[in-house]
């Protein structure tokens, strides 16, 4: 079973001088599900070679390796999926290239995108963002609270929020009712990344639990 309780999304910005993959492994042990490599500024080539040596960090831990925007970067990594945004390839296309089993994400930014969203191969949505965030900068107006409730009540698919989810605000995103949440800065931009995993896991359990999942 896919689980998206706590979903880690890299930046190498915030990683600063520490390997991507040291706090990719960190964060897994405090209890991290699934992992986004998310470059937007790597060369192709070495995006796939980063992306080979999380895969290998991440197998003993069964965690899955998504890869942000970039099908032909999974293909070629053998990665476990793909998050797509509402401009990358269509998922129908991304489906036919990476087969069956992959992990597929969505992006939603806007309401009206849960309905075509319902009709694709994909196998969860993001809320996105959920909060203001300054970690990406073209984002979309936030759909807030209010917005992330509506989306879970029309999606078929499980949904998770990413944008401004951290220790503070986990507990009222994991109330609109997401399977979980994608956390960037909260946890890449800190010196103890398995501790703030650990703590958000804590957090996003409890929410779980109270929902009897
Ligand atoms: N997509 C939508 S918001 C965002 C991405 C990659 C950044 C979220 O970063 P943070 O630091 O968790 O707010
Ligand atoms: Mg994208």
């Amino acid at each position: 079973m896919l689980d998206l309780s706590l979903y880690l999304v890299t930046d190498s910005t915030l990683a600063g001088t520490r390997p991507i993959e040291q706090i990719v492994e960190q964060a897994v042990l405090g209890g991290c599900t699934i992992v986004q490599l998310r470059e937007k500024n790597l060369p192709t080539g070495a995006f796939v070679a980063r992306a080979r040596k999380l895969k290998e960090v991440l197998a003993p831990y069964h965690v899955p390796l998504i890869i942000n925007d970039r099908v032909d970067v999974a293909l070629a990594a053998q990665a476990d999926g793909v998050h797509l945004g509402q401009s990358d390839m269509s998922p129908i296309d991304a489906r036919r290239l990476l087969g069956p089993e992959a992990i597929i994400g969505l992006s939603i930014e806007h309401l009206c995108e849960i309905e075509q969203a319902n009709t694709l191969p994909v196998d969860y949505v993001a809320v996105s963002p959920v909060f203001p965030t300054a970690t990406k900068s073209d984002i979309a107006t936030p759909l807030g609270l209010c917005g992330s409730i509506a989306v879970v009540e029309r999606s078929v698919k499980p949904v998770i929020g990413i944008g401004g989810i951290n220790r503070k605000t986990v507990a009222q995103a994991m109330q609109c009712g997401l399977e979980g949440v994608a956390v960037v800065s909260d946890i890449m931009a800190n010196s103890n990344p398995q501790q703030v995993a650990y703590e958000l896991k804590q957090i996003i359990l409890s929410s779980l639990n109270h929902r009897g999942k």
